[in-house]
């Protein structure tokens, strides 16, 4: 572990959906969260990496704290990508159904991609994850948040939301981009399951 990378987390987020799965992720590392909520102006920008960016640019951690932030969202090939960037709005607006109604009739692939970002000090870091899978005829579970309850990852049948939580959290975009970051700073990612 990189000496200078503190073990306290203050992860800049509004949805505590989120803040669940990165707690679980990061806690058997040694690393505490705490909740900085709604700190943030939400930046709007084209790519996940810039919405980043600019979060990075508006946090203020405590002395011994490293910011976390993270920006993801769902992209559909048949869409150009579609909601992507737009997707917390889509969700709001549209919903779930609305999106499956969207996607009528089209090649039913998605992605969901996540980018996460930690500052401490001058030190900047980002790291991607993704996903593949599809979309799901109709919303299906009761478990995780946003669109997990229509998006089938690659080889299942149960939607992310049918999936046992910590089963959705090591396969998720998320978990990926968090590993990305913790090989970076140095720290073992958490051991997968068989
Ligand atoms: P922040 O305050 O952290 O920005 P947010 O809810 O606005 O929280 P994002 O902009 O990163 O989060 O995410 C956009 C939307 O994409 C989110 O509100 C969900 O609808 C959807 N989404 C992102 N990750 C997801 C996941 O793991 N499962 C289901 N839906 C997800």
């Amino acid at each position: 572990m990189n000496p200078v990378a503190p073990r306290r987390v203050a992860f800049y987020t509004s949805n505590a959906g989120k803040f669940e799965e990165v707690r679980a992720l990061l806690r058997p590392q040694g690393f505490s969260l705490r909740w900085a909520r709604g700190e943030l102006l939400e930046p709007q920008a084209e790519t996940l990496e810039r919405v980043v960016e600019a979060k990075l640019g508006q946090v203020r951690p405590r002395v011994g704290e490293m910011a976390l932030v993270e920006d993801a969202g769902l992209f559909v090939p048949a869409l150009g990508g579609f909601p992507g960037v737009y997707s917390a709005y889509v969700h709001r607006t549209l919903g779930t159904e609305g999106l499956i109604r969207l996607v009528a009739g089209r090649p039913r692939r998605a992605e969901f991609r996540a980018v996460a970002g930690v500052r401490f000090g001058s030190r900047r870091l980002l790291r991607a994850g993704s996903v593949e899978g599809s979309l799901a005829r109709g919303p299906r579970g009761d478990g995780g948040f946003g669109f997990d309850p229509i998006f089938l990852p690659l080889g299942e049948r149960r939607t992310f939301a049918e999936l046992p939580l910590e089963e959705k959290i090591r396969r998720s975009h998320r978990s990926r981009a968090i590993e990305g970051i913790l090989r970076a700073l140095g720290a073992e990612p958490p051991p997968k399951k068989a």
